[in-house]
């Protein structure tokens, strides 16, 4: 009976385990009326899940500043990406046809605003942009990448 039990136990904990390891990191990140995030690199591994939170602080209106965090497939060309995205304001500025080049992406924020987004890292090791797809933000300095090693 004791047996049982401890198998029973151990059966239990065994099976918890990738649970506890299958939490996400978390990276919170805060885009800012500068047009910057506050994180800037991103380190992870392969194949890691990873939480993005982002914020937007602003003193301006959502109209005139909201961002969002978007990141990019390897060999994508983040310029022509924001660029073609200026004709999608109703898309968060980003151009549907150029959606297969999102690996991930929150919402677009304005003041006060949160959204998360959870992931898995892509397996191949090098580095990922990521951008701010509101216009002329990534070409003022909104970016940043994530570096799987
Ligand atoms: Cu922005």
């Amino acid at each position: 009976m004791k047996i049982k039990k401890i198998m029973i136990t151990t059966l239990l904990l065994t099976l918890m385990v990738p649970l506890v390891y299958s939490q996400p990191r978390e990276i919170k990140i805060e885009g800012h009326d500068q047009l910057r995030y506050t994180v800037e690199t991103i380190k992870t591994k392969p194949g890691e899940t990873l939480k993005i939170t982002l914020k937007t602080v602003s003193a301006a209106d959502k109209s005139q500043m909201a961002h969002n965090w978007v990141l990019l497939k390897q060999g994508t060309d983040a310029l022509n990406f924001v660029t073609k995205g200026l004709q999608h304001q109703d898309n968060d500025f980003i151009d549907p046809e150029l959606k297969g080049q999102i690996i991930a992406k929150t919402d677009m924020l304005g003041d006060g605003e949160e959204d998360s987004i959870t992931f898995t890292v892509p397996e191949k090791k090098g580095e990922y942009q990521y951008v701010c797809t509101f216009r002329a933000h990534f070409q003022a300095g909104m970016k940043g990448k994530l570096i799987v090693e």
